[in-house]
C-alpha cells in the first residue's frame, strides 16, 4: 500500500486553525520603536547626558532587548562616560517610559495594517489571543487603550511582559510562560513577530512563527519562519465580489 502523501497545511490555514495566536507588541502590533527611540533621547537630555541615538545607531542597539538593558549596554561601550548606577539607569528608564506614554497619547501610533482585522477574525473563530513581549504592562496598556479602547484586556487570555520572566527575548521565557498559562502545546499556537530576536525566542519554545516585517528589522534573517509578510493585511480573507441581484 502506498503511503499517503503528507500535504503541509498552507501557512494561512495554520493561522486560522491554531488554538491560540500569540502576538509580540513592539513592531508587530504597531511601529512603536521610533517612539521608544525618541523617548530614550528625551530621557538622556532630561538627565543631562549628551547621548543622541539616531536611527542607524538604534538599529544596532535593538539587538539588546529591553530598555534598561539597552541603556546599560550602550553605557558599557562609552569609554569616557561617567559611571551610571543601576538606580540612575532605572530613573532614566522611568523618564523614558513616562515620555513614551505621552507620545502614544498623541495618537500618532496606530495599529499596523491588518492587525485589528486579524484580532477580530481570530476572536470570531473562537481562537485565544495572548501577548508575549519584552516591553512593560504599562507600555502595552498605553498603546492598546489608545488603539482598541480601555476594555482591550478582555480580548486577551494572557499577557506576559519582559519583567514577568527571568530572561527577555531572544530567550524563550515569555513564550514558555504564555504556553504554561494557556495550557497549550506549542504546535497548537502561532506566534506573530517582527524581529529575529522574537523569531528565535518563539522558536526556542517550539512555536511556529509568522513574521510581519517592520521598520527596524526588515532585513533580519527570517528563513526559519513559517511565513514572512510585509504586513498582516496580506492575511485578509478575499472579499466576496458577487454583485447583489437586482430585485
Ligand atoms: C521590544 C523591545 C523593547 C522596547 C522598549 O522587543 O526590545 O525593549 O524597545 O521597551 P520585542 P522597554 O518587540 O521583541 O518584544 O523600554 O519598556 O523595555
Ligand atoms: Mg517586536
Amino acid at each position: 500500500m502506498q503511503a499517503e502523501a503528507i500535504v503541509p497545511l498552507d501557512a494561512a490555514e495554520r493561522i486560522r486553525a491554531a488554538a491560540a495566536l500569540i502576538f509580540d507588541v513592539d513592531g508587530t502590533l504597531a511601529e512603536t520603536e521610533e517612539l521608544h527611540r525618541r523617548a530614550f533621547n528625551h530621557a538622556f537630555a532630561r538627565h543631562g547626558l549628551d547621548w543622541q541615538w539616531d536611527r542607524i545607531l538604534y538599529r544596532d542597539l535593538l539587538r539588546v532587548t529591553g530598555g534598561k538593558e539597552r541603556i546599560r549596554a550602550f553605557h558599557a561601550g562609552q569609554s569616557t562616560a561617567p559611571a551610571l548606577s543601576d538606580v540612575e539607569i532605572a530613573e532614566l528608564h522611568r523618564i523614558k517610559t513616562a515620555h513614551y506614554a505621552e507620545l502614544i497619547e498623541t495618537g500618532c501610533c496606530p495599529l499596523r495594517p491588518g492587525v485589528a482585522e486579524l484580532l477580530a477574525s481570530a476572536k470570531a473563530r473562537g481562537q485565544r489571543l495572548a501577548l508575549a513581549t519584552t516591553t512593560s504592562h504599562g507600555n502595552i496598556d498605553a498603546l492598546l487603550s489608545r488603539a482598541l479602547g480601555p476594555a482591550w484586556p478582555a480580548d486577551f487570555a494572557t499577557i506576559v511582559a519582559g519583567d514577568d520572566v527571568r530572561h527577555k527575548k531572544p530567550a524563550p521565557d515569555v513564550y514558555l510562560e504564555v504556553l504554561a498559562r494557556l495550557r497549550l502545546a506549542p504546535s497548537d499556537c502561532v506566534a506573530i513577530e517582527d524581529s529575529a530576536n522574537g523569531l528565535v525566542a518563539a522558536s526556542r519554545a517550539d512555536i511556529p512563527v509568522l513574521i510581519t516585517r517592520s521598520l527596524y528589522f526588515r532585513d533580519d534573517d527570517f528563513s526559519t519562519a513559517l511565513m514572512v509578510l510585509d504586513d498582516l493585511s496580506e492575511l485578509a480573507e478575499p472579499k466576496d465580489t458577487k454583485q447583489p441581484h437586482a430585485q
